[in-house]
């Protein structure tokens, strides 16, 4: 029987476990990648490890929160540089582009395998890796040379057909596969696409299909690497880097998706949620206050460079206000160079910084209500850091289509030329602001006041004691737990940041849990559906546990998030019988007896002392997570078995 690429690549590099879907499996990590938001907290865990140099390839990227309005972010660049310096990780400054984008043009490679603390790594499976998001805690075990612990997923097959019509882009692919698959419901799932339709898409095309397979809620998503990866490969000038690599002929997959490439129209995903995509037709004629080109999605050179075509001797409508993010120092510098920089300038658009910036709420918020066509891949309520701004996700054509008219507009009919878009034969390849590291034990990393010391969990008691400190629904993101924005700056700090859980749903749920803590009770957050979707966002779990969170009630919980809340020490239980997620309400007491004993059974009876009645719960951990969760979290559990 032959095997999928997914299973290929976890073949080369299983350590533990036997790869079946469901079951528990190790791997070997090559290469990890972090970014300046999660980045503080996986190195202070690092260091916290004592492990000199790093045994992987590792990148420390600098591009969320370049804002530095105010000493913390200079202090976390600073942290971050030298500590980089003193462990053998490579530091990639600020200016030189967007973590996926960089880490795709200058160190993806086929066959390997690649983690991140930020969700969207999986863009650089683009290339034929496998690459996933984690949160920073699995960062820095596997820095330390520790395996990455991953369920085995299944594995759905895409199968590309027909060609991409003018004016249909990547995006309108993976916007028609969240209005397939959705958001909710594909955890445990990766992807492989393949077909004829694939061979034609070009390496920055297929990136903007895997980037946005975090919005899917994916273990990872793949393309196989063939002779259009060798021509990228080639360009990036590391040729020697790319190698031939797909599934056998007769690979086995658990489903098959067909896509039909030739009858794709432009899609469009409106607020608030990446699924909920419809046709642009469906919505032109939409007034647009501000169009937004840029982000890990769709900010290559290819896309910058359609923008620069399309609006070449024209003007942007005189009500848009139209912002162009250029995804990294390679792609800016070649629109500088071949004058594409001119056309938009001249047209009329903002230049901003290769950074994720707008897509991460630093700068560009929208006015009130203000409806915001974005080219990123999610636009999550308030994430824009307008609570009732309306963002539209887009292909960089139909943002274009929209900065010219002012309205939401189907780019086919502007009546345009399409524009033959032409991919250098090499990039311009000037990696300056990638700064190696001297492997020197003597260098002093820097720690401003912003850095604060990770904090730490205590052992899970006999018996659980708790408070619900809040009730959510279903699709709870990660930014509603922990909002990013104005508050990222506390990222490394937090005792602060922990002020900010849920602070746009119930700015008391700090201080309620401060109260329950003060009773000797624990605190529980009940949800509904997908709890914690959205990103790597370690904080969404490492905050609530500093505040006395120790069981989280839901009725499903995300891959991402679920493994953080295991590296915390926080319980994740789902309802047996979902009806009970209504019974339950804010402020009720509950109880669990046992503990320990009780996580070894598949059925976990909690009671609702407030109320006085009992109901069942699932843990659906396996016996290593569940040892992790009863030490307290990853560092109790590490320490303990390294005594
Ligand atoms: C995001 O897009 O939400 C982020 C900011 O990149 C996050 C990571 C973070 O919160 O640091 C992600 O996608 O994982
Ligand atoms: Fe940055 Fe946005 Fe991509 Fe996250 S999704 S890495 S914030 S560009």
């Amino acid at each position: 029987m032959g095997k999928n690429l997914f299973e290929k690549i976890i073949s080369s590099h299983l350590v533990t476990g036997t790869p079946k879907a469901g079951n528990e499996i190790g791997i070997r990590i090559d290469q990890t990648l972090t970014q300046d938001a999660l980045g503080t907290m996986a190195y202070l865990q690092f260091e916290a490890m004592g492990v000199p140099v790093v045994k992987t390839e590792s990148v420390s990227y600098v591009d969320h929160n370049t804002l530095q309005d105010g000493f913390e972010n200079a202090d976390d660049h600073r942290y971050l540089q030298t500590v980089a310096d003193k462990h053998g990780i490579k530091y990639s400054k600020a200016g030189n582009g967007i973590c996926h984008q960089v880490h795709l043009e200058r160190f993806a490679r086929p066959g390997l395998t690649l983690i991140g603390s930020d969700s969207h790594t999986p863009t650089s499976g683009a290339v034929g890796m496998i690459a996933m998001g984690v949160g920073g805690m699995d960062v820095a075990v596997a820095m330390a040379g520790g395996p990455f612990y991953l369920t085995y997923p299944k594995v759905i097959r895409v199968n590309l057909t027909g060609r991409l019509q003018p004016w249909c882009s990547a995006k309108d692919v993976i916007l028609k596969m969240l209005q397939i698959l959705t958001t909710k419901g594909n955890v445990g799932t990766v992807i492989e696409y393949g077909g004829p339709g694939a061979a034609a898409l070009t390496v920055p095309e297929r990136s903007t299909i895997t980037n946005m397979g975090a919005e899917l809620g994916v273990t990872t998503s793949l393309f196989p690497s063939d002779e259009m990866t060798k021509v990228f490969f080639k360009a990036q000038g590391r040729e020697k880097d790319w190698q031939l690599l797909g599934p056998d002929e007769d690979a086995v997959y658990d489903r098959v998706i067909e896509i039909d490439l030739n009858s794709l129209v432009p899609h469009i995903a409106c607020p608030h949620s990446p699924d909920n995509v419809k046709t642009v037709n469906e919505v032109a004629g939409l007034k647009v206050d501000q169009v937004l080109v840029g982000s890990c999605t769709n900010s290559s050179y290819r896309d910058i460079m359609m923008v620069a075509d399309m609006v070449k001797g024209k003007k942007v409508h005189s009500h848009v206000s139209f912002g162009v993010a250029p995804g990294s120092k390679q792609v800016l510098a070649m629109i500088a160079k071949n004058g594409a920089l001119h056309e938009l300038v001249a047209a009329g658009a903002r230049i901003l910084e290769t950074t994720c910036g707008f897509c991460v709420g630093c700068g560009q918020a929208p006015q009130t209500k203000g409806v915001s066509l974005r080219t990123n891949n999610r636009n999550f309520e308030g994430r824009s850091g307008t609570k009732d701004g309306q963002v539209y996700l887009v292909s960089p054509e139909t943002a274009v289509a929209a900065a010219l008219t002012g309205v939401v507009t189907d780019p086919r009919d502007l009546g345009l030329t399409y524009p033959d878009i032409v991919l250098p034969e090499l990039y311009e390849i000037d990696d300056t602001l990638i700064v190696e590291p001297s492997k020197d034990q003597a260098v002093e990393v820097y720690r401003g006041p912003n850095i604060g010391e990770p904090p730490k969990n205590t052992a899970m008691l006999e018996s659980l004691s708790a408070k619900v400190g809040i009730k959510v629904g279903d699709k709870i993101t990660t930014d509603h737990i922990m909002p990013a924005g104005p508050f990222l700056k506390y990222r490394s700090n937090v005792p602060k940041y922990a002020d900010y859980v849920f602070y746009h749903m119930n700015p008391e749920f700090a201080a309620k849990c401060q109260a329950n803590r003060e009773q000797g009770k624990a605190s529980v957050i009940v949800a509904g559906l997908s709890y914690g979707q959205g990103s790597s966002r370690e904080h969404a779990a490492l905050c609530p546990m500093y505040l006395g969170v120790r069981v989280l009630l839901a009725k499903s919980v995300e891959r991402i998030h679920g493994a953080n809340l295991v590296n915390f020490g926080i319980l994740q239980l789902t309802f047996e019988d979902e009806m009970d997620y209504d019974r339950i309400e804010d402020g009720d007491e509950l109880a669990i007896d046992h503990v320990h004993q009780a996580v070894e059974q598949e059925i976990i009876v909690v009671k609702n002392v407030s109320k006085g009645y009992e109901f069942k719960t699932k843990c659906s951990l396996t016996p290593r997570q569940k040892e992790i969760v009863l030490s307290g979290g990853l560092l109790n559990y590490v320490a303990k078995n390294t005594k």
